[in-house]
């Protein structure tokens, strides 16, 4: 009965919210209330709400512990979840409460938002989706877990110096102290082997020892779902040297010798990579990719050991998701497991791994399918390249089996690619190691099975290789970032909000309201305030003033050749020369535009960092043109990240992913996009054809050349390529002004402008004309400004199937075989 009185539940009301604050701030953060500032006071009120997390985490893991479902476990190796306060708050159904509480301490709700870092733990696409995933799993009461690591530095920091210059400064996270929204789990750790040697014992084991040993330290962070109690957890690893440091050495006086093994362990989990579809085989992230999988795996069993249970019954109780080939070596590493340690034979041990493991690519680009050196991989993991080479052994047997003599078949099938040196193919291992294989979109995933996976296809059968289209979370991309959009849209649906955010089909609901005059003018000035919330933000951090009045068009992704924000720009200077050329009469039929830019370029990245000083430079000359500044103006705002994304979303009345056909997977902020009523101008790839699918093709403005054009018109460029002035004489104009210096020293972007000139890759010279006439149409349609409105309404409303629910729901339902389990 003690232990009764003294158990506390979630504060719901505003004076046990406003105590509770008030305490942290006391006893927490030992500070007082007369010298708070914002940063304190947001601590502290965030301290206060992981209370209220805490105890439903600790609820929800002991009611799955009692009930021992099967469990999903989705093991990505970037985590990109922005700020969690509002998050938390919303999906909680407190934040009315603590904006109350806040204001009666005297401190303002947004002001305290702002405090908060953002949590950067991945680069773009991929990682969002996978913290998208997290919130929907959580949301639908869905048993899983997210594996990552714990990064000291997550994705950098972009500055542009004044010559327009990407320059990377590193992003110390968690250097202001505690992050109230993880929980250190000292007591939960596993060693982790790198080097050492492995021999094979009868019997098919191996003993692997020796080597270097590093600690792995387990971070919870709590994933609340949306009104419920339901709160999962996302483990990340952080790695500690086993030993402090090496006593002998210290005493000797060589100190650096001393400390040298701690460094090295220290090291891998210290920064997350910054490269965006492309691999460089280093070896620090092969460490990275091991420690990762080896740490989750070790505690996935353990806790499955805890169940005391067969291992034949393992894959009942657990799938495992492979975000990507990165988390691959968890197949051999559970084959070690059961093989070595747990003493089962190889040929069941197969069948629990390729009935337990499921594998989703996100990309077909060459350059990002992950390749293993295979000396390296002999040093660093010595027992996993001989597991890998005996699952290729019976693999390549099976192949000739069903193809005698096939030998090309077989080359191109094997686990290892032949060359100097050989190396591990990362997509063939994930793909035969799986029970299921996956892509994003349709089109993707049927460019999955027609082009990197067909001999697999052949091989395997159709059945193992299906889609799941992409989703994004309404709770962070509609209710957080547009709060009066869904103010407006719960109070018209004449529902609770937690209902339609749950069941994202309800939007059809708005449908009949397009034709509403009242509505229709409501959802316009939501629109012109998220305008105008964009504009100061750009005032307050760059101190340029944005014309609110113009179409807002918006391009913010990772920069990249494929994803061409070069044809976005080089449309943007074709618009100004055009408007230019015209009398002032003319001008004055001409729709004000304001072009906006956000994205970072992996440092590497040459031709990518060009584009983003194009942009700034021509952005410069353009904003400065007296003859053209009210019509057309162009900013790139620097440091993309979640919480801009935020504030972008909203504003946009359109927005271009105009990636050349059969390259973008699917693409995620074209979904965030359209649920906030932008229009979307893009390619006929990825995701967008879905979209236009679902919000109907006179919504979106597609343009340019089709995925099976694509290898003709390369092959064209190759062997009979035709001079950008004779196929495209506009573009041709454009890129003659670059080099003429009309957006400073010309010399400097001959490089990027030569991979238009020669070769062409991406095809940015065959879209070109097509893409000038895609925008043309948006200008026209925007004239008519009652019909755009209609379009905005209708395209939110038939958004329905791009929440991450449904995605989330696809993989529990037809792969893991796991269902929601609700915490009472
Ligand atoms: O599936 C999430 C996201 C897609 O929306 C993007 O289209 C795709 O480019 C991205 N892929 C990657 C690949 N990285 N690796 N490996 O980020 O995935």
């Amino acid at each position: 009965s003690v232990w009764k009185q003294g158990l506390r539940s979630v504060n719901t009301d505003v004076p046990s919210i406003t105590k509770s604050i008030v305490n942290h701030v006391q006893t927490s953060l030992a500070r007082q209330a007369y010298n708070l500032d914002d940063l304190g006071a947001y601590q502290a009120a965030a301290l206060s709400v992981r209370d209220d997390l805490i105890l439903n985490w600790n609820d929800t893991q002991i009611h799955y512990t009692q009930k021992t479902p099967k469990r999903a476990y989705y093991l990505s190796l970037e985590f990109l979840m922005g700020r969690t306060f509002d998050n938390a708050l919303l999906n909680l159904g407190l934040k009315d409460q603590y904006r109350e509480g806040i204001t009666k301490l005297g401190f303002n709700m947004e002001d305290l938002l702002e405090q908060e870092r953002d949590a950067a733990l991945g680069n773009g696409g991929l990682g969002r989706l996978a913290a998208c995933y997290l919130d929907s799993s959580a949301s639908q009461e869905l048993p899983v877990w997210g594996y990552g690591l714990r990064y000291q530095y997550g994705i950098f920091q972009q500055l542009i110096s004044p010559e327009g210059q990407q320059l990377e400064q590193p992003d110390p996270w968690l250097a202001g102290g505690e992050n109230p929204w993880e929980l250190p789990r000292l007591d939960v750790t596993y060693e982790v082997r790198f080097y050492g040697t492995a021999d094979r014992l009868p019997g098919g084991r191996a003993l692997w020892q020796g080597g270097q040993e590093v600690l792995a330290v387990a971070y919870d962070v709590m994933v609340p779902g949306c009104y419920t109690k339901n709160t999962n957890n996302l483990r990340l690893w952080e790695s500690k040297p086993k030993r402090g440091f090496d006593l002998n050495s210290f005493n000797a006086g060589d100190y650096e010798h001393a400390v040298e093994s701690s460094n090295s362990a220290a090291a891998i989990t210290s920064v997350l990579y910054p490269n965006d579809h492309t691999t460089f085989g280093k070896e620090l992230r092969l460490k990275q990719q091991y420690f990762w999988t080896a740490a989750s795996l070790a505690d996935i069993v353990r806790r499955f050991k805890n169940i005391a249970k067969p291992f034949s019954e393992f894959p009942d109780y657990v799938a495992i998701q492979l975000n990507d080939t990165h988390p691959t070596l968890a197949i051999p590493e559970l084959m070690r497991i059961l093989v070595d340690e747990e003493e089962i034979p190889w040929g069941k041990a197969w069948d629990i791994v390729t009935n337990t493991v499921f594998y989703t690519n996100h990309t077909v680009l060459p350059e990002a399918l992950e390749k293993w050196p295979v000396p390296l991989m002999e040093h660093l993991l010595p027992r996993h390249m001989q597991i890998i080479y005996d699952i290729n052994l019976s693999f390549l047997q099976a192949v000739e089996k069903k193809f005698p003599g096939d030998r090309d078949r077989l080359a191109r099938m094997s686990l290892i690619e032949e060359g100097f040196p050989k190396q591990v193919r990362m997509a063939h291992l994930a793909c035969i190691g799986s029970r299921k294989v996956n892509g994003v979109a349709e089109l993707h995933s049927e460019l999955v099975r027609t082009t990197i996976l067909k001999d697999f296809v052949e091989f395997e059968g159709l059945s193992k290789f299906s889609n799941v289209t992409n989703g994004i979370t309404p709770r962070r991309w509609l209710d957080q970032c547009n709060p009066e959009l869904s103010a407006l849209i719960t109070k018209t649906l004449k529902v609770d909000k937690s209902v339609w955010l749950k069941d994202l089909d309800r939007l059809k609901e708005l449908l009949p309201y397009a034709e509403d005059a009242a509505f229709r003018k409501e959802w316009a000035a939501i629109k012109q305030r998220n305008k105008e919330r964009l504009a100061h933000h750009v005032e307050t951090t760059l101190g340029l003033t944005v014309n609110t009045n113009a179409m807002f068009d918006v391009q913010i992704k990772r920069l990249h050749e494929y994803k061409r924000q070069t044809l976005n720009i080089l449309g943007v200077i074709h618009r100004y020369l055009k408007l230019k050329q015209m009398s002032a009469a003319e001008r004055k039929k001409v729709n004000p535009r304001v072009v906006f830019f956000a994205g970072k370029a992996a440092p590497g990245y040459y031709i990518a960092k060009l584009t983003i000083r194009l942009i700034v430079n021509a952005a410069r000359i353009i904003n400065a043109d007296p003859d053209t500044r009210d019509l057309l103006t162009v900013y790139f705002l620097p440091d993309y990240s979640v919480s801009l994304a935020e504030v972008l979303i909203p504003s946009s009345d359109i927005s271009q992913h105009i990636s050349t056909a059969g390259t973008e997977a699917s693409g995620t902020s074209n979904m965030k996009f359209c649920l906030n009523g932008g229009l979307l101008v893009g390619t006929v790839d990825g995701a967008n054809i879905e979209i236009a699918e679902a919000v109907g093709e006179n919504n979106v403005f597609f343009f340019g050349h089709l995925t099976p054009a694509v290898e003709d018109l390369r092959y064209q460029h190759m062997y009979r390529p035709v001079p950008v002035e004779e196929k495209c004489p506009a573009l041709a104009n454009v890129l003659d002004k670059i080099s003429s210096g009309m957006f400073g020293d010309g010399e400097v972007y001959e490089p990027l402008l030569n991979t238009i000139r020669q070769g062409d890759f991406y095809l940015l010279t065959d879209d070109f004309d097509s893409y000038i006439g895609a925008l043309d149409m948006v200008d026209k349609a925007y004239l008519d400004k009652e019909e755009w409105i209609k379009k905005s309404i209708r395209t939110t409303a038939n958004m329905g199937k791009f929440s991450s629910d449904r995605a989330i729901l696809e993989y529990a339902e037809s792969f893991w075989s796991i269902e929601p389990i609700k915490v009472p």
